[in-house]
């Protein structure tokens, strides 16, 4: 029963290969799925499990001594480097948390991504599946109360402490998703490694590279560590570090520290022939058990590793955390040579016997090496500086590292708040975006009546509230309503805020606020509920949205408005907005902007078609307004966008008439963002049932749940 039948019975039953599926039809077609992601039946763990819970159980002290052990413990399958796991596991740490972006906030090591495609198949994360094949007997031992994604940050922290650096701190907290995460995007190539021009306007102007990406050529993390385009120049290879890395929010001083704290332990692996290697785990053989880069044609493991193509370390005594890697890059003349592998690297001139490395199995000294990127560390004059004090003050770089290294490992985890565990640092950081506690102990009833007598329209209040939430991103759980930042420029400027408007609402807060001790934050948010419960009760139903006080006002001194600058929304489809015209279509956006506040598409729908009844569209327009009682929360945008009676006509770069059939009159405007709910089949089916007859209370109850949910999206003290 061995033999193949040529028409199969059983032959593809369903879509079981990427190659297949209906959307392959129309490319074009709006894809939701990024809005469907990470579903419970994807979640072995099930709804109900809480690894904040889970983490309470753990023994830390055990975990951190079974790492520690780990790390000094060879397995021939894959030797250790010199009996130490510890560069490898930095760089696997490294790779999992430098895909973070600051202007999506998307990529990082907080969800434990790394193990899936793409990024588990990268060119540049060759061989990290050999590091968590290592740590899974760890993974097996302690079970759901370590995550992956914490594992993975944790083994590279732990490593830097067992080599003699001093760390900053390491929390716990960060959650494994169970597949890749479809909404970030790496780029559009469709070859792996292709030239950087693909995604630049001028590879000569790193600034110009497509956003929000954050590496120079599709599947590294950074940049190209033999230069521009695989052509070795320091200085060129300094200008795109320096973009890269301040794109995902690190200074000068950072990214020095980072990348020479990086190379001062462990190595680069070029000592044979990448032809040797097997296929990507994603393109492998099933025989060889999910991981990729096998050799099975001469040795390579041990010294004879093939990873990068680039081949030896860049200290003295790689084990070890100390100044040697400024210490070999200053004492000496570089010159570029070839690795065995065939990759460019920079080596020393007549360097002394004793300040070689030895190879990784002890049997012999051999050149250190350079990359570009290392070399870019003294040739450009800025990092050259910065270079030089590290250099000159070995105690203020471990510093400088520490901190770094803790900021590359937890910046997309979010404000303290989400830290859990012993080793959790105590001092506040800017790039956390504090948030001082606010008042819990007050009369809210009172102050909602102090609210509502103040003079401020339903309007102002719900768009206040919406504007305040709506900057919140799920990707690093960044921004959101709690702290108030609406007050603190840059925010109070944003044109999509329509400051005017938000100058004369702060006004009034901001006093209210002054009398009562009251957060600006939480009056903010109570303004807009008491908006929503208004609007409610004018389509006729009687609903109480809930309230949690608590919400404190961040200050100017706590907020690093440059960094805020990438949560700008430039287009926010739920108040019909586009900053300008775009090329990427209204509905796309809108897509994205729903991702990054972690809605459904469900939630996403009942948003639009409440927020325009109410008659929050950006500016006042009326576009999407399909109702003649603005101001209450009536099904009637639904019930307007399915009827029949009017047909849909373009009027202009994303507008749209509605025009009656029977009488010729153009009856309501429209925007792509509108109309997509009736356009898109998916879509539109959710828009039916909000259109129905039976639907007009579950309306106002899902949309205060919508509502509800986007206001308390960053309340972390809350859980
Ligand atoms: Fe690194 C390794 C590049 C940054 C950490 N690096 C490595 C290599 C290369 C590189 C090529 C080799 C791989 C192999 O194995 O072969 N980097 C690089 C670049 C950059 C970097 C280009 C940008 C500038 N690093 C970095 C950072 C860090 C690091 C930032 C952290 C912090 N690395 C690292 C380590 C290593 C590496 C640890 C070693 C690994 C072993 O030992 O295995």
């Amino acid at each position: 029963m061995t033999e193949l039948v040529g028409t199969c019975p059983v032959r593809h039953g369903s879509h079981t290969s990427m190659e297949a599926g209906p959307k392959n039809w129309w490319p074009k077609a709006l894809n939701l799925d990024i809005l469907a992601q990470h579903d419970t039946k994807t979640n072995p763990l099930g709804a109900d499990f809480s690894y904040r819970e889970e983490l309470k159980k753990l023994d830390v002290e055990a975990l951190v001594a079974d790492v520690k052990e780990l790390l000094v413990t060879s397995q021939d399958w894959w030797p250790a480097d010199w009996g130490h796991y510890g560069g490898l596991m930095i760089r696997m740490a490294w790779h999992s948390a430098g895909t973070y972006r600051i202007a999506d906030g998307r990529g990082g090591g907080g969800t434990g991504t790394l193990r899936f495609e793409p990024l588990n198949s990268w060119p540049d994360n060759a061989n990290l599946d050999k590091a968590r094949r290592l740590l899974w007997p760890i993974k097996k031992k302690y079970g759901n109360k370590i995550s992956w994604a914490d594992l993975m940050i944790l083994a590279g922290t732990l490593s830097y402490e067992s080599m003699g650096l001093k760390t900053y701190g390491y929390s716990f907290g960060r959650e494994d998703l169970w597949g890749p995460e479809k909404d970030t995007y790496w780029g559009s190539e469709s070859e792996w490694l292709a030239p950087s021009d693909e995604r630049y306007e001028n590879v000569d102007e790193p600034e110009t590279m497509e956003n929000p990406l954050a590496a120079v050529q599709m599947g590294l993390i950074y940049v190209n560590p033999e230069g521009v385009n695989g052509k070795p120049d320091p200085l060129k290879t300094a200008a795109h570090v320096r973009e890269t890395f301040a794109r995902m929010a690190m200074n000068d001083e950072e990214t020095v520290a980072l990348t020479a704290g990086g190379h001062t332990v462990g190595r680069t692996h070029g000592n044979g022939r990448a032809e040797n290697l097997s296929p990507v785990p994603a393109g492998a053989n099933m025989s060889e058990a999910g991981l990729g880069w096998n050799n099975h044609v001469s040795r390579g493991v041990g010294k004879d590793t093939v990873t990068s193509g680039i081949e030896g370390a860049w200290t003295t005594n790689p084990t070890q955390w100390d100044n040697g890697y400024f210490e070999l890059l200053f004492k000496y003349e570089w010159e570029l040579r070839h690795s065995p592998a065939g990759a460019q690297q920079w080596e020393p001139i007549n360097i002394a016997e004793e300040d070689k490395p030895f190879d990784v199995e002890g049997t012999a000294r051999q050149n250190p090496i350079m990359t570009d990127a290392d070399m870019a560390m003294i040739k450009d004059p800025v990092y050259r500086e910065i270079s030089e004090r590290f250099y000159n003050d070995p105690e203020y770089f471990s510093e400088v590292f520490a901190r770094a290294w803790f900021k590359l490992t937890h910046r997309d985890l979010g404000p303290r708040e989400r830290y859990i565990g012993p080793m959790v640092p105590n001092e506040d950081l800017i790039w956390q975006d504090p948030v001082p506690a606010g008042r819990t102990d007050y009369d809210v009833a009172a102050i909602s009546q102090r609210i509502l007598d103040s003079g401020l329209s339903f309007t102002d209040m719900i768009t206040t509230a919406w504007d305040s939430a709506r900057t919140y991103r799920d990707s690093d759980k960044r921004g959101g309503a709690n702290g108030a930042r609406i007050r603190l420029e840059p925010q109070r400027s944003w044109h999509g805020n329509e400051p005017e408007r938000l100058n004369r609402v702060l006004a009034v807060y901001e006093a209210l606020s002054a009398e009562t001790g009251v957060s600006v934050a939480d009056l903010i948010v109570l303004g807009g509920n008491l908006g929503i419960e208004d609007a409610a009760r004018k389509a006729g139903v009687e609903v109480s949205v809930p309230f949690h006080p608590g919400r404190g006002d961040a200050t100017d001194e706590w907020t690093d408005a440059d960094s805020f600058a990438p949560l700008e929304p430039v287009h926010d489809a739920f108040r019909n907005y586009l900053k300008k015209d775009y090329t990427v279509p209204a509905e796309e956006l809108m897509l994205d902007r729903a991702s990054l506040m972690n809605l459904t598409a469900v939630e996403m729908t009942c948003l639009v078609g409440g927020m325009r009844v109410l008659g929050t569209n950006f500016g006042g327009t009326s576009e999407g307004v399909f109702t003649d009682t603005v101001g209450a929360l009536t099904n009637d945008f639904f019930v307007n966008l399915t009827d029949m009676l009017y047909v849909w006509e373009p009027s202009g770069f994303n507008l749209y008439n509605l025009r009656n059939r029977t009488n010729g009159q153009v009856r309501f405007t429209a925007t792509r963002a509108d109309l997509v709910f009736g356009s898109s089949s998916i879509l539109r089916a959710y828009a039916e049932v909000y259109a129905q007859d039976d639907s007009k209370e579950k309306f106002v109850h899902d949309f205060v749940a919508a509502w509800t949910k986007v206001m308390n999206a960053d309340r972390f003290d809350l859980v």
